[in-house]
């Protein structure tokens, strides 16, 4: 990952500054008791916008302290082997990253997309009529934007993506901002004591894809689908397992941990009471929300946001309402989450049994 730092160019730092730096940072100590939240980094200031060495036409410029940077002069539908070589890099290190003026075809933006791993098809969402890799996630007067709540994508995947690849088609005149929490930044932020407590805890995510599921038997039905169609849908979603994910994921690229429970999908922590669980589920959900470890995206039609499943949750604004906003995603599918305990051994996300799978519907 250094390599990704080093370009950040010189760092400008007046007498000033530097004493602002201090107090900030004194500051943030000070409080960290009351908020829970502790330095999770150390502030430094970097230019605004730095050329990225070797690839000239490009430059880059952070939104968040940790996360999130928006990356100028890439066209998504012309993109070299190198370029590619260091978004990957950029997305492993910054979470999430961000392009504008991407007017590209559909078609482009699923081909950009398999450029870093093969596409998931989501099986339940609404496709869009002529590509089954892109989600359309349209919202306005009828449709209300749901995606309110602090999650990763699918997480009731034993094997939840990779990353997604958000296009904006047509967006509110104020409003309908996505924000991004850095989970590895808040897991450096936890106490250590509360560190030692999740490392190597596993929790139990929800199996009915939010509801999703029922919706698109529905829509099947509507449109109405045979006896034979409907029984061909209930046979292969019947018994999709209910995934038992780490509550701290080590990252597969960098060996970094993130907080890997969120309000979309974690119901319980498996071995602890139900009281235990919930105390401990409703801190470590909190964390996303906290604005030190956040960026803040304002969209522009042509606008891409690029994120990192796996480490970064994300919240879309839903205060447009009944503004029209048109979204069309693209995901790439991800592996199968582990944790790797400070002795090197690893634990990997299994599927419930029975007893773990009742728990996980008793909580909804
Ligand atoms: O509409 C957005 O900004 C994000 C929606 C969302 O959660 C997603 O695309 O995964
Ligand atoms: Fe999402």
């Amino acid at each position: 990952m250094s390599e990704v730092t080093e370009v950040r160019g010189v760092t400008h730092r007046t007498p000033l500054e530097k004493n602002r730096k201090a107090n900030a940072v004194s500051l943030i100590a000070k409080e960290a008791p009351r908020l829970g939240v502790g330095p999770s980094r150390q502030m430094t200031r970097s230019v605004t916008v730095w050329p990225v060495a070797g690839l000239a036409h490009l430059s880059c410029e952070h939104l968040g302290a940790t996360i999130g940077t928006v990356v100028h002069g890439l066209d998504m539908a012309n993109t070299t082997g190198e370029e590619i070589a260091f978004l990957r890099r950029l997305l492993t290190e910054r979470k999430v990253i961000f392009f504008r003026d991407q007017n590209c075809s559909e078609d482009e933006h699923i081909a950009f997309g398999a450029r870093f791993g093969e596409l998931e098809i989501h099986p339940f969402n609404p496709m869009h009529p002529d590509h089954d890799e892109i989600i359309p996630i349209y919202s306005g007067k009828s449709a209300v934007g749901a995606a309110n709540l602090w999650h990763s994508d699918v997480m009731w995947r034993m094997e939840p993506s990779l990353g997604s690849i958000l296009r904006a088609r047509l967006v509110p005149a104020v409003g309908g901002d996505t924000l991004f929490a850095d989970m590895a930044a808040a897991y450096r932020g936890l106490t250590d004591d509360m560190r030692a407590k999740i490392d190597g805890l596993m929790g139990i995510n929800s199996g009915s894809a939010n509801g999703s599921k029922e919706k698109a038997r529905q829509r099947l039905e509507e449109r109405g689908a045979s006896a034979e169609e409907l029984a061909e849908f209930d046979a292969t979603y019947a018994n999709i397992p209910i995934p038992i994910h780490p509550v701290v994921r080590t990252h597969p690229d960098s060996g970094e941990r993130a907080i890997y429970v969120n309000a979309g999908f974690t119901r319980r922590i498996v071995g602890l009471s139900d009281d235990e669980s919930d105390e401990l589920l409703q801190h470590l959900y909190a964390q996303a929300a906290v604005p030190e470890y956040q960026c803040r995206f304002s969209w522009e039609s042509g606008s891409v946001a690029f994120w990192d499943n796996r480490a970064a949750q994300h919240y879309a604004s839903s205060d447009y309402w009944p503004e029209r906003r048109r979204m069309e995603r693209v995901t790439i599918a991800g592996d199968l989450p582990y944790f790797r305990h400070d002795d090197g051994q690893v634990t990997h996300t299994y599927p419930a049994g029975p007893s773990d799978a009742a728990d996980a519907v008793s909580h909804g």
